[in-house]
């Protein structure tokens, strides 16, 4: 019976040979024991997908010394300094395809990346390559609810959890399969905010399902963690405290933890969300994060356990009339006095901007504001602002961004993908998560299109390198099709949809103005009289928030020569002006443009983009999958009124405000 759910890159249908064919019939391994769980589930793999794609069924062979056959594939174990842990080499001669790698996950990903080579129709005779992950930790966060539910899911349910109780199933086993894949190496399954229910999947009701989840995860070599609740001692029955300072607190701890580790032996330890939108946090007992950290770190150090903890803390109940708070300042002001005080195998997590995942935000400035403390980059693939999983928005590009801001920190290797990948400050607890985007839709992401970011997050985390147009190239080629005319015109869908999505929303990086707690559609004071902090101050004469010296100040959380950059209105780039700086209608852009008149074009041109991107993909009716250009063009057609919506209330808004009439003429409200 077919699966009640798509295999999104690792569909292995046919493929044209490119000369690959002959690798896959005999396939060597050396060094290596086939028993190993990871081994078998490769070779399982390379069956499938060798069966699928060029119709040839492998005979799989332990190497010998005296072996005479020399055409095929050989999965070798090696030493060689070059590849690291979870490294792999792959190099071919005169017929032999060799994939060397230290360990068995290596080895897992150099098999897959000769997978996709095949998918990607390209041939592999000839080449040499050595690939080292760039980042120690390359993570999904998902943010699924035992009950099913998915806070920020727009996907369908949870495939981790149904009625409160944990599923293992056949497609935790297709999920892992995907996410190895592209070289994901830590998953966690459930909300940071832990509430009811799973606060009890460190007890023995949920024991068994977690560690036979864990033990799937282990067999794809990924790490298996668990967001954790700071009051669960009060919770589950132990003292009536969650002082991490507590010695009766820290006992309990101590046995809750030696309980779990002993049941799920592989897991890799947890993520922490405390003091922040409700949830408990060791600040209720006037103690730092670091002293609810370390507690916690400490105690799980022996399992090998790590805590990631999240740097996600501001005050959620703001007075809007309040100009000197700034939210945006939150993270760093709560966090930077402690650097330093975070013990090893504490990882801080920081989101990628100061505010929280908005289409357009400067760099956190905590990230390389750290100087002493293993960090965590957090980016966001559930598009909670970015258009649910509706509106197409590749958000590769922005990564791309977010990575390779050069943060001044160091002299040199100072950027956020330096920070991130341990090469600014040699350490080796970093690396990078993405909030996942995926659900128990038979696509798994709602919109067809959104799975370009649910692969190509993975393949940026494990090679940095890579630009925004090869990883949608491959994603293209490996999901959709090979041919050239639906390749050109998918890229040029995804690859400005991100800049698309922008010019029709919230302009020059103010953010926000969507329809409170939904975050979709527009409501431009949705949040401007609430106490969360996002607010947009227009009145008639101009708009944005000042956090200059004169303003709120967050700009001097920057190392130079970013704080005199953004201090100055006429060297901060515009496309965060209203970020940084509160601007009067008529200021003139670098464009020539007013403010007022960017804003009226962007919202026209943006609509129009829609359109137009929606005409390209009409033109793919009948060159890809029916059900695929179904779905997308459903949701196309959403798109397209969301945008109108947007551009009419935005600028009918500004121009009330403002009086400003657009010099275009066009119909505004
Ligand atoms: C999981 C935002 C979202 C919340 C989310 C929170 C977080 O506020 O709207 O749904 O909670 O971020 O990242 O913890």
């Amino acid at each position: 019976m077919a699966k009640k759910w798509t295999q999104l890159w690792l569909q292995y249908k046919p493929r044209k040979d490119c000369g690959n064919k002959g690798y896959f019939e005999n396939v060597w391994i050396c060094g290596f024991s086939a028993e190993h769980k990871i081994v078998v589930n490769l070779l399982k793999e390379v069956e499938k997908a060798a069966a699928g794609m060029l119709d040839v069924h492998p005979d799989f062979k332990e190497w010998s010394a005296d072996e005479t056959a020399h055409t095929g594939m050989l999965l070798c174990k090696s030493e060689v300094s070059h590849i690291g842990a979870e490294g792999y080499e792959i190099s071919e001669k005169a017929g032999l395809l060799t994939v060397s790698a230290r360990e068995e996950k290596g080895l897992l990903y150099g098999v897959f990346h000769v997978l996709r080579q095949v998918a990607l129709e390209q041939s592999v005779s000839d080449c040499y390559l050595c690939i080292n992950p760039d980042n120690p930790l390359r993570m999904y966060n998902h943010w699924d609810n035992m009950d099913g539910s998915i806070e920020r899911g727009y996907s369908g349910e949870s495939f981790f959890f149904a009625n409160n109780e944990v599923i293992v199933d056949e497609r935790i086993e297709d999920y892992a399969r995907l996410v190895a894949s592209v070289g994901i190496n830590a998953v966690v399954i459930n909300n940071v905010n832990v509430k009811d229910n799973a606060t009890w999947l460190i007890t023995d009701r949920y024991f068994k399902d977690v560690a036979k989840m864990a033990e799937i995860f282990e067999g794809y070599g990924i790490k298996m963690f668990l967001c954790l609740n700071f009051a669960a001692p009060m919770e589950l029955g132990g003292p009536d405290s969650a002082d991490p300072l507590d010695p009766e607190v820290r006992r309990w701890w101590e046995k809750k933890m030696e309980e779990v580790f002993e049941a799920i032996p592989n897991l890799g330890g947890f993520l922490v969300k405390a003091d922040s939108e409700g949830r408990p946090g060791p600040f209720s007992y006037g103690r730092t994060q670091a002293d609810g950290a370390n507690m916690l770190a400490d105690i799980i150090k022996d399992y090998g356990g790590i805590i990631i903890w999240r740097c996600f803390v501001y005050n959620c109940t703001q007075d809007w009339r309040d100009y000197k708070t700034d939210r945006a300042r939150a993270g760093y002001d709560n966090f930077i006095q402690m650097d330093g005080d975070y013990h090893d195998n504490v990882i801080l997590q920081i989101k990628n901007g100061p505010m929280d995942f908005q289409i357009r935000e400067p760099i956190s400035p905590l990230l390389g504001g750290l100087v002493k403390t293993n960090q965590m980059l957090e980016v966001q693939i559930a598009q909670e602002y970015t258009g649910h999983q509706i509106d197409v928005c590749y958000l590769i590009p922005m990564f791309k961004e977010i990575l390779d801001f050069r943060t001044y920190c160091a002299k040199e290797d100072d950027t956020v993908a330096d920070i991130i990948s341990g090469r600014t400050f040699g350490n080796k607890n970093c690396g990078v998560a993405a909030v996942c985007n995926t659900g128990n839709d038979v696509n798994w992401t709602g919109n067809d299109l959104a799975a370009a970011n649910f692969y190509g997050f993975a393949r940026l985390a494990f090679q940095t390198s890579l630009t925004a147009e090869e990883i949608a190239e491959e994603w293209i080629r490996m999901t959709i099709s090979c041919e050239q005319e639906v390749i050109d015109t998918l890229m040029g869908i995804l690859l400005p949809s991100r800049e698309i999505y922008e010019n029709y929303t919230s302009p020059l990086g103010i953010g926000w103005m969507v329809v409170p707690h939904e975050h979709y559609g527009c409501s431009v004071d949705g949040y401007e009289y609430s106490r969360w902090g996002t607010y947009h101050r227009a009145d008639h004469l101009g708009l944005g928030v000042d956090r200059t010296y004169n303003g709120t100040g967050f700009v001097g959380q920057y190392h130079e020569p970013n704080v005199s950059m953004y201090n100055a209105i006429g060297t901060c780039p515009e496309e965060l002006l209203l970020f940084f700086h509160h601007v009067p209608y008529t200021y003139q852009l670098k464009s020539g443009k007013s403010l007022i008149q960017h804003i009226y074009d962007s919202h026209f041109e943006g609509v129009e983009q829609v359109e137009e991107m929606i005409l390209a993909w009409e033109s793919l009716d009948g060159k890809i999958d029916a059900d695929v250009h179904r779905t997308v063009s459903e949701r196309f057609q959403r798109q397209l009124l969301n945008a109108k919506e947007w551009r009419d209330q935005v600028n009918s808004y500004f121009y009330r405000k403002s009086g400003i009439p657009d010099e275009k003429g066009r119909k505004i409200y």
